[in-house]
């Protein structure tokens, strides 16, 4: 196992912190769904319901999270489904090169393809060794490791292909349309031409 680093302007903060813009939304099985829509292969929306969500094969990564403001958690063991799965049960178009994950509460965070199908990117149920928090996003987040945590949408309800990249919640507010945590890239101001939509 490759040894977990920070990386530049990060630190380790005592406790793990919480941090979301809103409320904690309430879980309610009998009427969560997980969507994909969008630009999909057969240009229908697919709709996963929490028996079935529950039951996708689920794997282990071992990770870290680095929030913006600083403050990085290392080695997490987060349990979940593979982005994989989703994209074997609902095909894209092959033309989408971007993702919106969308939360409750209409939260959002657009994902290139290439970090959504990283291999440890994750849809987590678990957070060392069980079941989330309410706060840390139950039932189902996304975790990305590789970018900024605010990328890492807590209680995730559908994914969009996106047949041209668009800017989610915080990246329509000043921060980083790609938020590589390695090369910080936190500000919107800080983007290259190519790196954001227009
Ligand atoms: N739905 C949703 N997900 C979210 C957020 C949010 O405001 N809403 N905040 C993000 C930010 S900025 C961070 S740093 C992480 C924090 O995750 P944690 O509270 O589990 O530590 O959640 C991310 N996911
Ligand atoms: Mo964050």
């Amino acid at each position: 196992m490759e040894q977990s680093r920070l990386p530049p302007g990060q630190y380790v903060p005592r406790g793990r912190p919480v941090i979301h813009y809103g409320r904690v939304p309430a879980f309610k099985p009998e009427s969560w769904d997980f969507r994909v829509f969008g630009a999909t292969a057969s240009g229908e929306e697919h709709c996963v319901t929490w028996p079935d969500f529950e039951r996708l094969p689920r794997r282990s990564v071992l990770a870290d999270l680095h929030c913006v403001t600083k403050w990085s958690i290392m080695g997490s063991e987060w349990r979940g489904v593979s982005p994989a799965a989703i994209l074997a049960a609902a095909p894209p178009d092959p033309r989408v090169r971007h993702v919106m994950i969308w939360a409750e509460y209409g939260y959002s965070a657009n994902i290139r393809m290439s970090d959504f199908t990283a291999a440890d990117t994750l849809f987590a149920l678990e957070l060392d060794g069980k079941p989330l928090a309410a706060e840390h996003g139950l039932p189902v987040r996304l975790v990305v490791p590789r970018l900024y945590a605010w990328k890492s949408v807590k209680w995730v309800r559908a994914v969009e292909y996106l047949l041209e990249d668009r800017r989610g919640f915080w990246e329509d507010r000043g921060y980083h349309n790609i938020a590589d945590p390695w090369g910080e890239q936190r500000y919107s101001y800080q983007e290259e031409p190519g790196e954001g939509p227009e």
